[in-house]
């Protein structure tokens, strides 16, 4: 009798100790500590990342004086050639008031930002810009959102002296979201436009909280979103390469772009963080103190849950590298709409049908 009941006993703990191993193990949070783990396995390389800390003093603002004060004007025509270089570091710079807006409309958003041209284009009038950034946003059904980031981010980008675009990248059909693939189609479309040498992919509901996070490109490629209130402003984990992130072109060239196989929620980033340390490159970040960010909380959109099949496809990111991303992206624009305050690329992605071979 007693050693049956050990013998009970002993299964049911043995069961529940497998069963809790294999939940463990297919909880987010094991793998978010197992992709830290991952980049010292795979080749050897460490993941590197370099602070870039702001050299100037920050700027107190009141309320939301900083967004209507047009200190910099920006240019609505054809730009001299001969102006001196923007400064480094634009003066002026500091912590922001961000919070989510209801009241406010396209129209007031225009008439507050006289200078930008159709498409969403803006340079500054008094200098010229180091950089030429296109600023990438995948899109479906957020219009609320995109408001809100086009009422901070003009202003935002103005005071920055930033010779920028903005392209909102719409998955047309209901089938799953694929994040990744939309910023692929935003590069090469915004690259047809105009001469980018930057490439910022921005989530549409993260709005920096700082002026001095620069919206711009530094030596390696940069994770901007790197305290964001949703995670208390820390990083849940260390190689999160998520929200906002800024590649130079050839850059983002020498990584292949983003992989086009994830489709649902989460991994794609991680994914490309996996590329940049296969190709030897390292991570900038700004100071955690200026690249605050404010998350616009919401409910996951339907046709974007979570994405089961992303733990294996990151580990194997460096095999399909060279074959999985800009070389081989499909895609059908359906339209390229030049709106006041952005340009919507509107483009069929497809459904993932593919995606098993796309992975291969
Ligand atoms: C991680 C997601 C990221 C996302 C961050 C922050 C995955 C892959 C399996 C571990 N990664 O869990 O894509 O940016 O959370 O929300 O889902």
């Amino acid at each position: 009798m007693l050693s049956s009941i050990k013998t009970m006993f002993l299964i049911l703990a043995v069961t529940f100790l497998l069963g809790f191993t294999f939940f463990y193990m297919k909880s987010p949070v094991f793998q978010e500590i197992y992709l830290d783990k991952l980049n010292y396995k795979m080749q050897h390389k460490k993941p590197i990342f370099q602070r870039i800390y702001p050299d100037s003093q920050p700027v107190e603002f009141k309320n939301e004086s900083w967004r209507l004060m047009n200190k910099f004007p920006q240019l609505s025509s054809d730009q001299d050639k001969n102006l001196p270089e923007c400064p480094e570091i634009p003066p002026d710079l500091g912590p922001l008031d961000i919070r989510v807006v209801y009241n406010t409309s396209l129209p007031m958003i225009i008439s507050q930002n006289p200078n930008i041209r159709p498409g969403g284009r803006s340079r500054p009038q008094h200098c010229m810009a180091q950089q030429k950034v296109a600023i990438i946003i995948p899109f479906r059904n957020r219009e609320a959102h995109l408001k809100t980031w086009l009422y901070y981010m003009h202003p935002f980008l103005q005071r920055q002296q930033a010779d920028y675009g903005v392209y909102v990248v719409e998955q047309m059909e209901d089938t799953v979201f694929n994040r990744a693939k939309l910023m692929n189609v935003g590069y090469a479309t915004a690259s047809k436009d105009y001469d980018y040498s930057c490439f910022i992919f921005s989530d549409v509901d993260i709005i920096p909280m700082d002026g001095r996070n620069l919206y711009r490109c530094s030596t390696n490629p940069r994770h901007m979103a790197n305290s964001v209130d949703k995670f208390n402003f820390k990083l849940p984990y260390n190689d999160i390469f998520g929200g906002v992130v800024a590649f130079k072109k050839e850059h983002f060239i020498k990584v292949n772009g983003f992989s086009n196989v994830f489709w649902g929620w989460g991994g794609e980033d991680d994914e490309l963080f996996q590329r940049v340390v296969a190709v030897g490159l390292k991570v900038d970040r700004p100071d955690q103190t200026i690249a605050r960010s404010r998350m616009i909380s919401h409910k996951r959109d339907p046709g974007n849950e979570r994405n089961g099949k992303s733990f294996p496809l990151i580990r194997k990111a460096y095999k399909r590298l060279h074959q999985d991303g800009l070389s081989s992206l499909n895609y059908t624009i359906i339209s390229i709409t030049s709106h006041k305050l952005y340009t919507k690329v509107t483009v069929d992605i497809g459904d993932g049908e593919d995606a098993s071979l796309e992975a291969n």
